[in-house]
């Protein structure tokens, strides 16, 4: 696997140095300053590819080439961002990068509690805790028509853990739940999000679907034209969320995607950790099965249990065979003669990251362990199959 970690741009305080002292030959990263829908221009992608080379690394991956909301509602100027979005690639493959990660999630990307979730071993982990989620939902959003996406016992349940909530552990809660979108540091307000909820009120999964495979229809060509690989990243949690639809969650989601426009550059950005949140996403048979569109890999490992908690536990330990899984890859290298490009999904915050401020999930030293983890095991398995 080729080895890479995401970077969120100069004000990341993850250096580059640090991840190339990491052991990282490559950089994932976005231009996260230019406004969703906009075009990023030759010039804006030449200047960060630079930056990187300048580290001594490469560009290996854009996590991520935003959809807009327009284009997931087909709202207002939602051709333009299409259009907007074809140039983007164009440029982006004019300047010789060949990887481009996006998501199909509504209005939120990923979704946790907690992200200072204390492990035994003082490190901290990400956290999503079903109760306190539903409570969040239901009590401090109060989001109308709550009430009809849990049962009667799910409600009590979420009123019990709020009533053990100070006015602190709430504004946590709250500020986790909202975090917005990554390499952001804005929040979104209630009424912001609330409003924003409304104007999915009548998009289902299947017009959500809908609405995702057009997209696709319109800018894989384009893709394939200029030789790139597009990787859909899946929803984190993989599963509706506040009401909203997700379509990016199963083994049969991916199906539909790969079959909505069939071309090696429709692909995926295989993320263990969040297919992995769901116990029926059969991770190493989803590997054999979608191998050739699998064009960018996140290992990351969740711990799951009955009551729909999951925290991200070390990467080789958790619910998912990282052994499996990373088997399946080099199986699946060989097979394609090539090297993906990997990074580890997020890491626990700890030893001299728990007195810094960084983006929650992506400190330094917990990646830096999950990364070193990983290659030992690519490096043991490969071995292995040679003799
Ligand atoms: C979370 C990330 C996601 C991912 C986007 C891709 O840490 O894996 O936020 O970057 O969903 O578009």
């Amino acid at each position: 696997m080729e080895q890479t970690m995401r970077w969120f741009g100069p004000d990341d305080p993850v250096s580059l140095s640090d991840i190339r002292q990491a052991g990282c030959t490559g950089v994932v990263t976005a231009l996260h300053h230019i406004p969703v829908g906009d075009i990023w221009s030759i010039e804006e992608i030449n200047q960060r590819k630079a930056l990187i080379e300048a580290a001594g690394m490469s560009w290996t991956v854009i996590e991520s080439l935003p959809v807009s909301e327009e284009i997931k509602k087909q709202s207002g100027i939602y051709a333009l961002h299409i259009e907007n979005y074809k140039q983007s690639l164009r440029n982006i493959a004019l300047c010789g990068l060949k990887v481009v990660t996006y998501n199909f999630m509504p209005i939120l990307d990923w979704m946790r509690t907690d992200v200072d979730y204390q492990m035994p071993d003082g490190s901290k982990a990400l956290y999503f805790e079903k109760a306190a989620f539903m409570a969040f939902d239901l009590f401090l959003l109060k989001r109308p028509g709550a009430e009809k996406d849990y049962t009667a016992t799910q409600i009590k349940e979420a009123k019990a853990r709020f009533e053990t909530m100070s006015d602190a552990d709430k504004k946590r809660l709250y500020t986790n739940a909202l975090l917005g979108l990554p390499g952001s540091k804005d929040r979104f307000t209630v009424e912001q999000i609330l409003a924003a909820l409304q104007t999915y009120e009548h998009i289902d999964a299947k017009k959500l679907k809908q609405h995702l495979f057009y997209f696709l229809q319109q800018v894989i060509p384009v893709a394939g034209e200029c030789g790139l690989q597009m990787a859909i990243h899946p929803d984190d949690p993989p599963y509706p969320i506040l009401g909203l639809p997700r379509v990016v969650s199963t083994a049969q989601d991916v199906r539909e995607i790969l079959q909505a426009a069939p071309s090696a550059a429709n692909g995926l950005c295989f993320c263990t950790g969040s297919y992995g949140a769901r116990a029926d996403n059969d991770l190493a048979a989803m590997i054999r099965e979608f191998g050739d569109h699998i064009h960018f890999l996140h290992l990351r490992n969740t711990k799951r249990d009955e009551k729909g908690n999951f925290y991200e536990a070390d990467h080789l330990a958790g619910d998912a065979d990282m052994y499996e899984i990373v088997k399946e890859i080099v199986l699946l290298m060989r097979r394609r003669q090539c090297s993906i490009p990997m990074r580890p999904d997020h890491g626990h915050q700890m030893l001299d990251d728990l007195q810094k401020t960084t983006y929650p999930g992506y400190s330094a030293i917990g990646r830096l362990r999950g990364l070193a983890e990983l290659r030992g095991l690519e490096f043991g398995i490969s071995r292995n199959l040679q003799k």
